[in-house]
């Protein structure tokens, strides 16, 4: 039987009740010559963490995490060795994103919070929860300058929704719970603990238990505000809606796609949001959100009433879809709408996001919609016909390999329920426009923060958490090199995905970016190591096709194996400026057909 593979967040409420531990530490805990409990703040703080369900921590080890480091190894969770914290914080990121439980992860005071600290911020500007937990020195060194000592909880301030040093040993279950809560409750992000080293290492009493995870059921939205979205989806001709990743995260994708395809009404999906329905429906538009005006933006302009569903705008500012500011906009999220002049919805409901479809699904069987037919149904035929135009040729041996002609031949390959997890460059461009996506969380893309250097320690979390899924994690060579030490970390835990690497010897995306303002670029060649033997250096098979055909069977091989395998792709980047050149032609005036359904 085919294994069922979990495709999101396994949580019906926010903070979902954890699989109970099988193991507690406080049972392995030794007593010491006089009869006493040798139980350590660090034991508690491990025990609190079995008790959310935690499975791994990722991190790297200091002095100061020592007595954390040595409870856990006495506990049900790995710790799980990371060549670099950033690729710690990104594996315990992209956990949280697909799992909707907190990834946790660990580094020591000073350097090693630095270094955490942009996975961290990804991870709150993403929406992923994560528990971040550093170490600090003893109290007896903070008034002073000292080895190592920075604030490290000011510095955690701006990126995380709640962060706090545990400041006596009896408020470590307190915090710890807290901690989760947060990261976890709607709108998810990042959190953090401090615990200061000689704080770790004091004993606590046996009866000191860590608090019991329970659900909190999400609200529903006020009824008037459903009944008032009802009446203006009923005035309207062209309503058209606008996915975010809150569309996915919160199990609404079920309900959203009976709603678009119940009263066809077409869909379009942020960056984040890719696969809330999938792009095989026939009201799917694909995606908005690249830098330009793409073919999709026809469908939105020619639409009289926008549904954001879940939309972020930290990921994707209203002006490039709504430049005039209006555009009649209704909000459906968790919370209400940011302050945008371009973002200024007529109505907010504002509440569970699934509730909210489901009670719309039910009013609507009753009583359908009276829509245009069919409106959008050529922007979404001229969507798939520029996808398959970048087909590459595989008869001819012609050795010129683009990225969207890549990613076409991942799409045949990777299975429906696959994962591609991207870097960011220009390939995340082509990426968001260009593959499909058939299931939710069947694309991660990082488009808050949008880091570099978060597929490959991406694509650990994934295999790790999802280990029978095929999985394929797309870089650029900048990127890349960015987080490249975790390939080991990856070889050392035997997880099995696709590292595919397009390389333009460039940081394409902002050459890309400054031909376009400026007719050139600077600041952004680079000369590359050989990657295959660079892969191969850490025991990892790898390829590098000379052709389309070359990499067909490549990605065939590896995609099949669900080994850990690098691909290398040399690139070629003209498709980047004929697309822009492309798309002002189209939308050149008499150039184009007239809007879609008008
Ligand atoms: C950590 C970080 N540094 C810098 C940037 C700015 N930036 C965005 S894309 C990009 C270039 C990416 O180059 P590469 O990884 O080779 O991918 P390509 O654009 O060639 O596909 C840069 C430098 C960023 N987003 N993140």
């Amino acid at each position: 039987m085919k294994e069922q593979i979990s495709l999101g967040p396994v949580v019906g409420t926010d903070n979902g009740t954890p699989t109970p531990s099988t193991h507690s530490t406080s049972q392995t805990i030794p007593s010491n010559e006089f009869g006493e409990s040798s139980r350590t703040v660090a034991h508690l703080l491990v025990e609190c963490l079995e008790k959310e369900g935690v499975r791994y921590v990722f991190g790297v080890p200091g002095e100061e995490t020592e007595d954390l480091l040595f409870a856990l190894a006495d506990s049900a969770i790995r710790f799980v060795p990371c060549r670099h914290e950033q690729g710690a914080a990104f594996i315990a990121d992209v956990w949280g994103r697909l799992t909707g439980k907190a990834g946790v992860c660990l580094a020591t005071l000073g350097p090693g919070a630095t270094n955490l600290l942009t996975g961290v911020a990804d991870a709150n500007l993403d929406k992923a929860p994560l528990v971040a937990i550093t170490a600090q020195g003893g109290l007896d060194r903070l008034h002073h300058e000292s080895h190592q000592r920075i604030d490290v909880v000011r510095m955690f301030e701006p990126v995380t929704k709640w962060n706090s040093a545990v400041y006596a040993s009896e408020v470590v279950p307190e915090v710890v719970r807290k901690a989760f809560k947060l990261a976890q409750l709607e709108k998810p992000g990042a959190t953090h603990i401090e615990l200061g080293e000689d704080l770790a290492h004091q004993h606590v009493p046996t009866d000191w238990m860590p608090m019991e995870p329970r659900p909190v059921r999400r609200s529903r939205a006020d009824e008037r505000a459903i009944d008032a979205a009802l009446e203006l989806l009923r005035s309207a001709c062209r309503p058209l809606v606008i996915a975010g990743n809150g569309a996915i995260r919160v199990r609404a994708s079920e309900q959203l796609g009976r709603l678009a395809a119940g009263q066809d009404i077409p869909v379009v999906a942020t960056f984040m949001g890719k696969g809330a329905v999938s792009d095989r429906s026939a009201q799917s538009l694909l995606c908005i959100g690249t830098g330009f005006k793409d073919f999709v933006r026809e469908a939105v302009d020619a639409a009289d009433l926008i549904l954001t569903i879940g939309y972020d705008i930290a990921e994707y500012a209203p002006d490039r879809w709504n430049p005039d500011g209006n555009k009649p906009i209704v909000h459906i999220d968790f919370r209400q709408a940011e302050v945008y002049t371009h973002y200024d919805p007529a109505l907010e409901v504002v509440g569970d996001i699934a509730a909210t479809l489901t009670d719309f699904n039910r009013s609507l069987s009753d009583k359908p919609l009276k829509l245009e037919s069919g409106w959008y149904q050529s922007v979404r035929r001229r969507i798939l016909d520029d996808i398959a135009s970048y087909d590459l040729d595989e008869k001819k041996n012609a050795p010129t390999i683009t990225v969207p002609g890549a990613l076409n031949l991942i799409r045949q390959i990777l299975p429906d329920d696959g994962l591609l997890i991207s870097d960011v460059g220009s390939h995340k461009i082509w990426i968001a426009r260009n593959f499909p996506t058939y299931c939710p969380n069947g694309c991660i893309i990082s488009n808050g923060l949008a880091s570099m250097g978060i597929a490959l320690p991406g694509a650990i979390a994934g295999a790790l958490a999802q280990p029978r899924r095929a999985i394929v994690a797309a870089m650029g060579d900048g990127g890349f090199l960015m987080n490249a030490q975790e390939l080991e970390t990856a070889k050392r835990l035997d997880v099995g995905f696709t590292a595919m690497v397009f390389n333009d010897n460039d940081y394409g995306l902002i050459s890309w970016k400054q031909e376009m303002s400026r007719g050139r670029s600077i600041g952004t060649r680079l000369s590359n190591p050989d990657f295959k033997a660079f892969a191969e250096s850490f025991g990892i098979l790898a390829y590098r096709p000379q052709n389309p055909a070359e990499l067909r069977q490549a990605l065939t091989e590896s995609i099949a194996s669900r080994q850990l395998r690098l691909i290398e792709v040399i690139v070629d980047p003209s498709v980047n400026l004929e697309l822009v050149k492309k798309l002002k032609n189209y939308w050149q005036p008499g150039q184009n057909t007239a809007p879609a359904g008008q």
